[in-house]
């Protein structure tokens, strides 16, 4: 990797963190996003006095010259003009991602799939913290990956959410243990069609070898069979049967191994998280870790006491009856089915926001059979979700247009005398919010003052 002189290509999380990382390492390095210096409100103000080159508001097309690598954000598609005329000039283009890994030390996990990334990414650094490891959390999570490279060592244990939008941009990238939790439909509007989002996702583990692990849900088909194009050991993990090596529920117990010869770690019923999508996520950071070498005493104490992560069916507050609960990281349809399973009484739900083109039908059928009664719709995928209520012959929904408040407002009106309001959109945020956290974070402020 030549770091003589790199361009950066988007200036929030990822570009700055690599930014950084490259002028610590002498980089001659200039930064460009499409927003001009002033909506960065003073956020770009080390990057200069560390000697950045600002080229903000330009096109990035015309900052080629002598440039010897070009590093682009998650944010940033690979239809983007940057990406081909770097292409045309032999530049090498790569992620965020594949630059921090470069340049980063120690063992690294990394955990992709639809859903679940973040609280098995989240189980698996505590597991390894309570184990008395060095550990970063990195990645999709919310901190980039470069922002944890200074000061790594051999030492180090980074666990490493990977989205697909970061594999497009990946190459050398090569963890020690690998997960993929499951795959169903999302970021179309992105990848195109399902094929690219997972080829994205087998990305993950494309460079894995004999002395790699990769762990894989048995319960998904498309999982599954990625056992067969890889070169790493296959360790699976279950919910519902004996897998023929890795982490399953025998006799209502977490355990490890085959179906006749485990190692018991940890009674299901003790876990704090809830719904058998968190039972499999915890299956999943149980394999890692036992593969890591983790003692089973230690991951069951990690188990027993994790409680979850923020905006993943996140209880909010309870008031006059109504539990309020925060699900913003229901990003897609398959996580919000999660999140309606997991209800345990009647329930109004609100959804809607910026259009990934996905099909709606499995979660009306889902909320049709389900303790959710009434959906409050908002932003740009109102209309569609109601033309999908709509197929079903149903009209338990209405429309409160761009106004975040009034709908959750609505929501527990319409909930009252009792039960739960849960934000669970389906879709992701930026019609209306910065990101999903910014969504969630929202949720809690106007519940809390309500
Ligand atoms: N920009 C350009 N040119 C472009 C496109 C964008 O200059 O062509 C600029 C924008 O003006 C903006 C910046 O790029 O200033 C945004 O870059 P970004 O979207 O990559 O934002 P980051 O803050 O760096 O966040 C990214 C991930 N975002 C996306 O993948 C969209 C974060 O995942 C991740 O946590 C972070 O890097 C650290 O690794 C968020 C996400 O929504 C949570 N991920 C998707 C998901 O989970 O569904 C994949």
């Amino acid at each position: 990797m030549d770091l003589s002189s790199i361009l950066i290509i988007g200036m929030a999380r990822s570009g700055i963190a690599a930014a950084r990382l490259a002028l610590e390492r002498g980089a001659c390095v200039t930064v460009n996003d499409t927003k001009p210096l002033a909506a960065f409100e003073g956020k770009l103000d080390e990057l200069a006095t560390l000697g950045a080159r600002f080229a903000l508001a330009q096109d990035p097309t015309q900052l080629l010259d002598g440039v010897t690598l070009v590093v682009i954000s998650p944010g940033v598609p690979l239809s983007a003009p940057i990406v081909k005329a770097a292409g045309d000039r032999g530049i090498e283009l790569i992620g965020e991602l594949e630059f921090a890994y470069r340049l980063a030390r120690g063992r690294l996990f990394a955990i992709t799939g639809t859903n679940g990334k973040t609280t098995t990414t989240t189980l698996l650094s505590e597991i390894f913290k309570d184990a008395g490891k060095r550990v970063n959390t990195v990645g999709n999570i919310g901190d980039p990956y470069s922002g944890a490279v200074s000061g790594m060592t051999d030492d180090d244990y980074t666990v490493c959410e990977v989205s697909s939008f970061q594999m497009e941009t990946a190459k050398d990238f090569h963890p020690n243990v690998c997960a993929v939790l499951n795959i169903t439909e999302d970021h179309l509007n992105r990848h195109g069609t399902m094929d690219v989002y997972i080829a994205m996702k087998e990305k993950v583990f494309a460079n894995c070898d004999e002395r790699d692990f990769l762990i894989l849900n048995y319960e998904d088909e498309t999982t599954r069979a990625m056992a067969r194009n890889t070169k790493a050991t296959p360790v699976f993990f279950s919910t519902e049967r004996a897998v023929p090596y890795g982490a399953f529920v025998k006799d209502g117990v977490m355990v490890f191994g085959s179906a006749n010869s485990f190692t018991p770690v940890c009674a299901a019923d003790r876990l704090k998280i809830l719904g058998k999508h968190n039972l499999a996520n915890a299956l999943a950071a149980m394999a890692m870790a036992f593969v890591a070498g983790i003692r089973p005493e230690s991951i069951e104490k990690t188990l027993e006491r994790f409680e979850g992560v923020e905006h993943r069916i996140e209880f909010t507050r309870e008031m006059d009856n109504i539990r309020y609960y925060n699900d913003s990281k229901g990003t897609n349809v398959d996580s919000t089915i999660q999140a309606v399973r997991a209800m345990d009484r009647r329930t109004v739900i609100i959804l809607g926001g910026s259009d990934k083109k996905s099909d709606y039908t499995p979660l009306i059928d889902e909320i049709s059979d389900s303790k959710v009664f009434h959906a409050v719709l908002i932003g740009d995928t109102a209309k569609a979700i109601a033309a999908a209520f709509g197929k079903k012959g149903m009209d338990c929904y209405e429309f409160a247009g761009y106004d975040f408040e009034k709908a959750i407002k609505r929501a527990a009106e319409l909930c009252a005398p009792c039960g739960n309001v849960l934000l669970s959109p389906a879709c992701a945020s930026f019609d209306m919010f910065e990101d999903y956290e910014h969504r969630g974070r929202e949720f809690k402020r106007i519940v809390n003052k309500m």
